[in-house]
């Protein structure tokens, strides 16, 4: 750039986004920042933000000063450096060193700095003296009573940082992953309209079926010339982009959701695939046993010296380091390397194997579907079976049956089942454990169902021991069959209730009792970690979407995911067996 940007930066051209001012003076104070936070030469560092001061502050906007040819650099505070770099933003919009010092910045540092009690200065004063990098190291250090031993922090320091962190984590928005999947769903089907386009994936923890995402990491390969990142800018739900470049683009949807899509080559696909779908765990893992064989992992390929080996193909990437391909739902390094190594990866359950659903509820209790209604969905979805199961009189939750009502519930579905092909609805209820732990229906009744899913509706603040000896004694009841939604939480809402889970598994397990993976989002319950904990203890699970809607049947993908990300296999969930053998699990004893 000529020293007083000599060409046309002097005119404003037609169409060129007119930059203020104050957003003139932001960029280099956050050049400022970034370069703080790397430890820069500090006169240029006060440079910068003196100039971004005097820019803020100046009654005449940049913009008309260059178009009248004024020399910047004459101005107080501005050299002929940052008169260049006010010509570039000016010009372009941008500022190259500023996007350089973001790459080279990692994000979660460079966002620690936008915490409340926290400048650059200290940023960087908690990388070098603790190695924080993070908003979860941070909050780890404070933890621990290790910030307010740094020099400079102090208590009041401290306690300002905790309540900044607070602000932030709150805003922090994650997506549920249904959510996600109905986004991703609309945004994949136009991109793969995208003439030239080859292979389009949605990367990330969406890929890993994590209950929530942060953002949509979308990965695309593409002939040569393909417009496919101007077309993705264009797409209608689109409300800001954020960056914009020649293989990668960043934007936020309408509905707050932030996407990234790369372009990536074919012959790295594969590739980049691995090194997006994360998790970041599994990744390093990943590279340091890439290392002990002499060889490197990127997004690229895989490396012997300069040599790519592997990239075309996940499988191949995994292959050249001796592994067995590896499902997303295991990468979290929770032991699938130790396990790929050794031969012993689980053969995870899909949503194909699924046979039916265990948990559902109509009309009679707060659902909005009949029970015809209910048995034609089921049958939609090529189920064999479908468990009707509604809530009993003391949940005080929705209207539970009474013995009358279910009784006749238990004839009507009879008198369907005679009617209806291809479909059988089972005989059920959700019975409520009463805190002595029986169940909230007369033993003769119980007996004429086909099906018991016993649940906690109330009484979660009993003591662990207590609720435990509660849920230990419903299950002695021998035609207790399986406990819903076993720890009870509500994400966001409501803690899981105090319970000795893993005596609850063994109990379960020892009286042929099984335990839900109840697919509702708000509960997910068990969790990914648990449904692990419980294959290994040997007790079997039922996944159920606990629908209410007819929408809700396509919960089971959810509960699938997440029974995916608990290692749980074909054999470790009831529902999918077929009815015969099922119905045979279900009569105890
Ligand atoms: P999210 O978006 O918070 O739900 O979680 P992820 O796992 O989708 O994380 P994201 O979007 O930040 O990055 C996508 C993947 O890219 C991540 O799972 C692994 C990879 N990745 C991102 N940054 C790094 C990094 O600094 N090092 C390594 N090894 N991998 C990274
Ligand atoms: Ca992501
Ligand atoms: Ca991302």
């Amino acid at each position: 750039m000529g020293k007083s940007g000599s060409r046309s930066a002097r005119r404003p051209r037609a169409g060129r986004a007119s930059v203020s001012n104050g957003e003139i003076a932001a960029m280099l104070d956050e050049l400022a920042d970034l370069e703080e936070i790397a430890g820069a030469n500090p006169f240029r560092i006060r440079a910068y933000r003196n100039a971004a001061r005097f820019i803020a502050e100046s009654s005449r906007s940049m913009i008309d000063m260059l178009a009248e040819g004024r020399d910047l650099s004459s101005l107080p505070g501005i050299g002929k450096a940052i008169a260049a770099k006010i010509e570039a933003i000016v010009e372009t919009g941008r500022l190259r060193q500023l996007e350089e010092a973001k790459k080279r910045t990692p994000e979660a540092l460079a966002r620690l700095t936008h915490v409340r009690g926290l400048g650059p200065k200290r940023v960087k004063a908690l990388y070098d003296e603790l190695h924080i990098r993070s908003v979860a190291d941070l909050k780890r250090a404070l933890k621990a009573g290790r910030v307010r031993e740094l020099e400079g922090f102090g208590a009041k320091t401290e306690r300002l940082i905790e309540e900044g962190l607070r602000d932030i984590t709150a805003g922090e928005r994650r997506t549920p992953l249904m959510v996600a999947r109905r986004t991703a769903a609309e945004l994949l089907a136009y991109l793969e309209a995208v003439e030239g386009v080859t292979q389009v994936t949605v990367a990330g923890s969406y890929r890993r079926g994590r209950s929530t995402v942060g953002d949509l990491d979308i990965l695309v390969a593409c002939r040569d010339g393909s417009p496919v990142l101007s077309r993705f800018v264009e797409y209608a739900d689109v409300g800001q982009v954020v960056s914009r470049g020649t293989t990668r683009s960043t934007v936020i949807l309408r509905s707050k959701l932030q996407v990234d899509l790369r372009v990536v080559a074919e012959a790295s696909y594969g590739a980049a695939l691995q090194y997006f779908t994360g998790s970041k765990a599994h990744n390093v893992a990943i590279r340091s046993i890439a290392a002990h064989e002499g060889l490197k992992v990127n997004e690229y390929g895989v490396f012997r010296g300069s040599e790519r080996i592997a990239g075309r193909t996940e499988k191949e990437v995994y292959a050249s380091l001796g592994l067995p391909y590896i499902e997303p739902e295991l990468r979290e390094n929770r032991g699938e390397i130790e396990a790929a190594a050794g031969g012993r990866l689980p053969r995870l359950v899909t949503i194909a194997q699924i046979r039916g659903d265990l948990h559902c509820h109509t009309s009679a209790s707060g659902g909005q579907m009949s029970l015809r209604a209910l048995a034609m969905e089921a049958r939609k979805r090529d189920y064999e079976y479908v468990a009707v199961t509604d809530h009993t009189t003391r949940a005080a939750v929705a209207h539970g049956l009474d013995v009358r009502r279910l009784e006749r519930q238990i004839a009507a579905i009879e008198r369907l089942n005679d009617e209806l092909e291809g479909i059988v609805l089972l005989k059920g209820a959700e019975v409520d454990i009463l805190e002595d732990g029986s169940l909230d229906l007369p033993d003769d009744v119980l007996e004429s169902l086909d099906i018991v899913v016993g649940a906690i509706h109330e009484g979660f603040a009993l003591a662990r021991r207590r609720q435990t000896e509660r849920i230990l004694r419903a299950m002695d009841h021998r035609c207790f069959n399986i406990l819903a939604h076993p720890t009870g939480r509500l994400l966001g809402e409501r803690e899981p209730y105090d319970l000795d889970l893993e005596r609850v598994m063994e109990g379960a397990r020892d009286r042929g009792c099984f335990l839900e993976l109840n697919a509702q989002p708000a509960r997910l319950d068990l969790s990914d970690t648990y449904c692990k904990l419980a294959r290994e203890s040997g007790v079997k699970l039922a996944v159920s979407a606990d629908a209410r809607r007819k929408a809700d049947m396509e919960l089971m993908e959810l509960g699938i995911s997440q029974a995916r990300r608990g290692w749980l296999e074909r054999s470790d969930v009831i529902n999918t067996l077929g009815w015969k053998s099922l119905g045979r699990l279900l009569r105890r004893g």
